[in-house]
């Protein structure tokens, strides 16, 4: 059998979040984010923790930007933290700015491709204090800043994604509450929701505008394919309700569908405030051109209908009636996340078929499991086979005919997961974070070696074919 191999130019990287891996929050004048604000309160992250040191990549870049080209990675997905950047939100700061500048060239040094993030989910606090992503303005000013990084950066950087995950960050921080600035409000979420992608829009308009050749813009959706838990119309009702909310709501729009008739009935009891906050204009705006799309791949929800529709219900999106979803069934991640490789393809292919052939990139995809170092090692067979198993879902997508032009592996470094504090690793690279010492996992031997090769062995063990991961 030959080797499953990848379109030429295929990017393969990592990815990270500033929030998540740079700490020095107080260092070179960067101004407090609603995360520094969201872990100072207590009680929100698990075993109290914060980004606050994270994985020291502030001053450790030069190592870990080191390690990622050492493995054979030829792009890396990082955010750029809007409160090192304009700490109060609107006024540029040189030496924020400057931090990026000089791991981007530390990029570069590498041949390394920078694919650079606006939005992870960092706002600035004073942003936050005069409304957050429920005032309109927030939109605008999101588009000022996006125009300064890009005066700064777009000598050097081509690919530009406006937000990170979208859903995210409005329907966890402001809506169910569990994410920053944990305000647990649905209508006030959905306002969010439309404000994130108005900001996309209008930063991607402005940054079209002063585009220089070879630059491409995007945009990174996380995705939850609905399973329904069984095949009666009941079933198939509340995966299309899910689907909606947690797909549709924010794909459609930018591919200039705009918002799903279906799920705006599904949102309407929330009290009309999403209504009256679109406006004439914005759903051209919000579907500005872009060259692709990041699709965020974990795991599918198992979807269920409830028969009583005002019951209690472990779905965390803008109080959808009458559903539920059900504990994933094995092989499960260290997360409680459901291992469904197939279910990407489909995805990819959905995708593809509904944005008519819109270029597609794997933003993220990977897997939390218990890591231990021994002897200087970190023989993680688990996250080795998840990588085999997802990198051949997408071969399969990109053999059906999808247009997928990379992958990116979350993440780079064990780090801050949000609510769950450093308690999940993620990453390709250990991190001890008494010491910061960086220990580079099996799974990041063996995605280095399938980057190098452009291929993943067809069949067998996952290294076959690539050599020992343990080399
Ligand atoms: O760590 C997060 C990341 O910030 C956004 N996507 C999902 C990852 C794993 O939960």
């Amino acid at each position: 059998m030959t080797d499953l191999e990848f379109p030429a130019r295929f990017l393969w990287g990592a990815a990270t979040a500033s929030y998540q891996i740079e700490g020095g929050v107080r260092e070179g004048g960067r101004g407090p984010s609603i995360w520094d604000t969201f872990c100072a309160a207590g009680g929100k992250v698990l075993d109290g923790a914060s980004g606050e040191v994270a994985c020291d990549h502030y001053h450790r870049y030069p190592e870990d930007v080191g390690l990622l080209a050492g493995l054979g990675l030829n792009a890396y997905r990082f955010s750029v933290a809007w409160p090192r950047v304009m700490p109060d939100g609107r006024t540029p700061s040189a030496a924020g700015l400057g931090f990026y500048d000089r791991l981007v060239d530390e990029l570069l040094a590498h041949a390394v491709t920078p694919v650079l993030t606006l939005y992870h989910w960092d706002l600035p606090q004073a942003l936050e204090d005069a409304g957050g992503w429920p005032a309109r303005d927030t939109a605008s000013r999101f588009a000022e800043y996006a125009a300064v990084v890009h005066d700064a950066l777009g000598d050097r950087v081509n690919q530009w994604t406006t937000l990170n995950e979208p859903f995210c960050a409005a329907f966890l921080g402001y809506g169910s509450g569990v994410h920053a600035p944990g305000h647990q409000d649905h209508d006030t979420a959905l306002v969010a929701a439309h404000h994130l992608l108005l900001g996309h829009g209008l930063a991607t308009r402005a940054l079209t505008e002063q585009a220089r050749p070879g630059h491409e813009f995007s945009l990174a959706l996380n995705f939850a394919p609905a399973l329904p838990d069984g095949s009666s119309p009941a079933h198939l009702e509340a995966a299309r309700k899910f689907d909606g909310i947690h797909n549709r709501f924010f794909l459609d729009p930018v591919l200039g569908r705009g918002y799903p008739a279906d799920v705006l009935a599904d949102v309407a009891h929330h009290g009309g405030r999403f209504a009256a906050s679109v406006r004439d204009g914005d759903t051209d705006t919000i579907a500005a051109a872009i060259d692709w799309l990041g699709v965020n791949y974990y795991a599918p929800a198992r979807v269920t209908p409830l028969a009583d529709p005002l019951a209690p219900s472990n779905c965390p999106l803008p109080a959808l009636r009458g559903l539920d979803v059900l504990p994933a069934p094995g092989p499960l991640t260290a997360f409680g996340w459901e291992q469904a490789p197939g279910t990407l393809t489909e995805l990819l292919r959905w995708i593809g078929a509904r944005s008519g052939g819109l270029p597609l990139v794997v933003a993220e995809n990977g897997a939390s499991f218990v890591d231990e170092v021994v002897d200087g090692r970190v023989h993680d067979e688990d996250r080795v086979n998840y990588y085999a198993e997802h990198l051949r879902a997408v071969h399969d997508a990109i053999r059906g005919g999808v247009d997928v032009r990379g992958y990116f592996a979350w993440s780079l470094l064990d780090n801050f997961e949000w609510a769950m504090g450093y308690s999940q690793r993620f990453g390709l690279v250990h991190v001890d974070f008494e010491t910061q010492r960086r220990t580079v996992k099996d799974s990041g031997r063996f995605l280095g070696r399938v980057a190098k090769a452009n291929a993943l062995p067809a069949s067998g063990a996952p290294a076959e074919g690539v050599g020992d991961p343990r080399a």
